[in-house]
């Protein structure tokens, strides 16, 4: 492990390790291979051909292939204020030559994966550095949290597994046996990174999703389980990260090292990624002028740092999933719907049932994650009243926008 310390010593040593990479790279722009499917030479560097292997027909196998860069970005709170932050983004769909130099591009929350049972991952992950901090050489790693199928190779965390180097790319390779909401994060030096937004949303579809099963009176070809009954069906499904930042140690990261970690204080709570009422926005926030004049600067057009909304709409009779998972380092967040029956069917990427497959899903008013759970739960629209209701934590402190009342982790449920 290299101490923040020694990192500063080592400063001049990384950059003149950085300028012979360059030099015997010929320019500043180089081409990622990405493995995908038992292609194991690696995908040519036109972004078509990649983004027809990712989703192709064209290439036999029963495999997923996705690309995601990790370094840094700045992410817009409710109230304006501006957050210096680490993240993902998907460039799955990208020219390869491109990737490695998409810096500033962090999402929050993290681009969502979704996935089928009984398929293969290949995940490339490819570090383009921090632009804002090129003082610090930090690996990033994806850590596919409470995923029962991991190669203890591929966990992620630094002391048992390896990181991804700056300007290095790594497929990770996952067999996807079972179903249920996980989540994932950046495992290296965990509690600075995933303070920093390095955290998402992911869940495996279960093998029975496409048959055909009918429970309580109605059809459903979509289930969170492999329930044999039905019992898990649902119309709709709404993946929702709880969690919260302290802006005091975004805005310190900016400039110092070590960060202050025992005074970290969250500030901002947020559902995926966004405060009330940005939660409810159903277009993707506008990127925060400090990435567009970055960006700007080297000709480049900046995107979106937060293009996930957390509206939730459904017609009157429709049963709506949400996926609900904490991935916060500092709290328990308590969530509920008030007004709308909750069913918990599963806890930790696991269906709700006793040793002989009693189910043992229960209806409540809320439910509390703690850092690293997850839950699922149904909610049967048919016996309510058509309206607008909110999803909001009883943290009640949280409902707020730092200083600004009326926001944080609040969204709000339509039923028409
Ligand atoms: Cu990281």
């Amino acid at each position: 492990m290299i101490t923040k310390t020694f990192r500063k010593s080592l400063l001049a040593l990384a950059t003149l390790t950085a300028l012979m990479a360059l030099g015997a790279a010929g320019s500043a722009s180089a081409a990622v291979y990405v493995q995908c499917g038992p292609n194991n030479n690696g995908v040519a560097n036109d972004g078509s051909i990649k983004a027809a292997v990712r989703t192709g027909p064209s290439v036999a196998g029963n495999y997923e292939c996705m690309h995601l860069t990790a370094g840094d970005g700045f992410i817009s709170m409710a109230d304006g204020r501006t957050l210096y932050s680490f993240g993902f983004a998907d460039v799955s769909a990208k020219r390869s030559d491109d990737v490695i130099l998409d810096t500033l591009a962090a999402n929050f929350a993290a681009p969502t994966i979704e996935l089928q049972q009984g398929k293969d991952l290949y995940l490339t992950l490819t570090n383009v550095s921090m632009a804002m901090r090129p003082d610090l050489f930090d690996p990033h790693t994806v850590h596919f949290h409470g995923f029962p199928q991991q190669p203890p190779v591929f966990d992620g965390m630094p002391e048992g597994s390896f990181g991804v180097n700056m300007g290095s790319s790594v497929t990770y390779y996952y067999k996807l046996n079972d179903p249920g909401t996980y989540m994932y994060h950046c495992h290296q030096e965990a509690t600075e990174h995933m303070q920093m937004g390095m955290l998402g949303n992911l869940y495996v579809k279960p093998a029975q999703d496409g048959t055909s099963k009918t429970y309580g009176g109605r059809t459903y070809t979509k289930f969170v389980y492999n329930d044999g009954n039905g019992s898990t069906g649902y119309d709709k499904a709404y993946p929702l990260q709880l969690g919260s930042m302290d802006h005091v140690f975004h805005e310190k990261h900016l400039g110092v090292q070590p960060l202050p970690f025992k005074d970290m204080k969250d500030s901002y709570a947020m559902i995926n990624g966004r405060g009330y009422p940005d939660t409810v926005n159903p277009d993707p926030l506008p990127p925060p002028a400090e990435k567009d004049a970055f960006l700007k600067a080297q000709g480049k057009e900046a995107e979106s740092s937060q293009p996930v909304n957390s509206l939730i709409t459904a017609k009157k009779g429709e049963r709506v999933l949400l996926r609900l998972s904490n991935l916060n380092v500092t709290n328990y967040y308590t969530i509920t719907a008030q007004g709308l029956p909750m069913k918990v069917v599963g806890v930790g990427a696991r269906q709700l049932k006793g040793p002989t497959g009693t189910e043992l899903y229960y209806d409540t008013a809320s439910v509390t994650l703690g850092g690293g759970e997850s839950t699922e739960v149904l909610i049967d629209t048919s016996q309510v009243a058509v309206g607008t209701y909110f999803l909001y934590t009883t943290n009640l402190n949280f409902l707020s926008n730092f200083e600004q009342d009326n926001g944080g982790m609040m969204t709000e449920i339509v039923i028409n």
